[in-house]
């Protein structure tokens, strides 16, 4: 096949020769029509596109939106991180064994139940939602062997550890963020479940316009069953809330280990002072 005829078939009427274009003489930018042209070098500098134009800057009427920074938040989440025997050991044995509890909190002055089990572990105590779980350096020592894996896995120390029962389906624990100031700035959270299946709710807090309504806010359901290990990490508790809710179908009872890192209370705080507002049931 011909050269030409080769063109031809492959990009069809492109390969068409064109007509030859005179040259243009004077100044053309970019093939565009020749208005405005003057080929004349004297006249040069005094053509309408050389005008010399001042440009003022007007603030804009319209609120320009700023952007946002970018916040980096990390779930990790490792189904099966406690094979399924060793899994039902351990829950038999933290179940019979920890020494649980059921906590009261208080809101606005009034006093209510957790509805849930929960006890603590570490040098220093916790206190959110108005009362405290007293310091307990007595680590089971199941705790201390998952601790040690946890660590592994997510490349964190631990010094604390807050574990929550989950007796049945209608046990739960509220829309929060673990941001008490004793925790310090964007703490790493690892948080171990043995047992039934849970779904853990997390939300994005609104922004400031939408006084507190999280009618739109992003949402995210992630069901932790047995064995699994989930990581929260960097600006999660800044920007998000999470929960357990009640499940209105039956469920059998569930183990939740949360190992922290506890700093003492900040100089001046009363104990339990959030970095922002959450209430938490
Ligand atoms: O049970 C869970 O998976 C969550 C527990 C929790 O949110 C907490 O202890 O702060």
């Amino acid at each position: 096949m011909s050269d030409k005829r080769q063109r031809a078939r492959v990009q069809g009427s492109w390969a068409k020769q064109l007509p030859k274009q005179p040259r243009p003489t004077g100044a053309v930018a970019n093939n565009q029509p020749t208005r405005n042209v003057n080929p004349e070098p004297n006249s040069w500098g005094s053509g309408p596109q050389n005008t010399p134009k001042t440009f003022e800057f007007h603030q804009p009427t319209k609120q320009v939106r700023g952007v946002p920074p970018v916040k980096v938040i990390e779930l990790r989440l490792l189904p099966g991180f406690i094979p399924p025997e060793e899994a039902d050991w351990m829950f038999s044995k933290l179940l019979a064994e920890l020494p649980w509890s059921q906590k009261t909190n208080y809101r606005q002055g009034d006093a209510y139940e957790e509805p849930r089990l929960t006890c603590w572990f570490g040098e220093l105590p916790y206190t959110y939602a108005r009362s405290t779980l007293a310091a307990n350096t007595q680590w089971h020592p199941s705790l201390l062997t998952l601790r040690g894996a946890v660590e592994q896995a997510s490349g964190c120390g631990f010094n604390s550890l807050l574990c929550n029962l989950y007796r049945d389906g209608h046990d739960s624990i509220g829309w929060h963020s673990d941001d008490e100031a004793s925790l310090g700035h964007r703490p790493t959270i690892a948080s171990l479940s043995l047992g039934d299946t849970r779904v853990f709710g997390v939300r994005k807090q609104p922004p400031p316009e939408e006084n507190g309504d999280y009618t739109y806010v992003e949402q995210i359901r992630v069901p932790l069953s047995h064995g699994t290990l989930l990581v929260m990490d960097g600006a999660m508790q800044d920007d998000w809330q999470h929960q357990v809710a009640k499940e209105y179908h039956d469920r059998g009872p569930r183990i939740n280990l949360t190992f922290r890192t506890m700093y003492p209370e900040p100089e001046g705080h009363r104990p339990g002072t959030k970095l922002r507002f959450t209430n938490q049931s």
